[in-house]
């Protein structure tokens, strides 16, 4: 990790319907009122991919927190995260951490949530073992044609859904082009996993190299061919991208 801070967009997906295990947990908790809005708090550093966000992965590893920011809005996110939240003028009262419930990652799988810009409109939750706890919010938005991390899990999710407690119809596998790029085409990561062999999550070190070219591929030499800024280079688009979440509420900058 490098010294200087991370900026991540923080994307709001809002609970459109808890799996059936997630739904017992609060009623029987008791502490959020039903018509609240309770969101999953995605972070990225391409938040011009979210048009092509397809599911929302979270790890089943890690007990998240419900936090408490107005009367009617709640975000779902790990405890570290919304430590560093509480130092950002995010929540109501500065350095406090409006903690109202605990929930397992393994418990939401199978929620529905809406993901802001998406070709998708809503999407599901999906479990991603590799998720680590000490980096963003825990949760992560899966765009499958330009994130190869996202794409080995889609396809192993959909390969092995029985062995990963899920149903098969949750997994998206329709990957779109958002990006086009000269060298690989408008759906760079899938065209990296093969051009590099990978096979599955566990190839890390492949899937490092991969996930390195993506990023400075789609960055610096692609173009947009899906959403608001379609023509427009990423470089271009990203900042506007990023700039129209934060106008509307559907993101917030947050920074480790
Ligand atoms: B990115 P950095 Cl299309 N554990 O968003 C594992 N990965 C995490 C995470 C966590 N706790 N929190 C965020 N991430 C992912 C989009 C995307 C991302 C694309 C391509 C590459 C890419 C859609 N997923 O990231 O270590 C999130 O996925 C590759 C750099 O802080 C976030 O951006 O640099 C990125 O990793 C943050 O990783």
């Amino acid at each position: 990790e490098g010294v200087l801070a991370q900026e991540y967009t923080a994307l709001k997906c809002k609970v459109r319907r808890w799996s059936e295990q997630a739904q017992q947990l609060l009623a029987l908790d008791g502490k959020i009122p039903s018509n609240a809005n309770i969101f999953m708090v995605a972070a990225t550093l391409r938040p011009e991919t979210m048009c092509g966000q397809t599911n929302l992965f979270i790890s089943p590893s890690i007990m998240y927190g419900i936090f408490q920011v107005s009367d009617t809005d709640f975000y779902l996110c790990t405890d570290r995260a919304a430590r560093n939240m509480a130092f950002q003028g995010i929540f109501p009262e500065w350095g406090v951490i409006p903690k109202i419930m605990e929930i397992s990652g393994s418990d939401v799988v199978g929620s529905v949530v809406h993901a802001p810009l998406s070709f998708k409109g809503d999407v599901y939750v999906l479990p991603m073992n590799t998720i680590k706890e000490t980096k963003g919010t825990g949760v992560v938005a899966s765009v499958p044609s330009d994130s190869p991390d996202d794409f080995a899990m889609t396809v192993e999710l959909s390969k092995k859904a029985d062995f990963y407690n899920i149903k098969q119809e949750w997994v998206c596998t329709e990957v779109i082009s958002i990006i086009d790029t000269p060298e690989y085409g408008g759906t760079i990561a899938p065209a990296l996993i093969k051009k590099l062999k990978i096979s599955s999550p566990k190839d890390e070190r492949q899937l490092l190299e991969a996930k390195e070219i993506a990023y400075k591929i789609g960055f610096y030499q692609g173009n947009m061919v899906l959403g608001e800024f379609a023509g427009k280079q990423v470089q271009e688009a990203k900042p506007l991208v990023r700039q129209r979440l934060l106008d509307s509420g559907d993101a917030f900058a947050y920074c480790e």
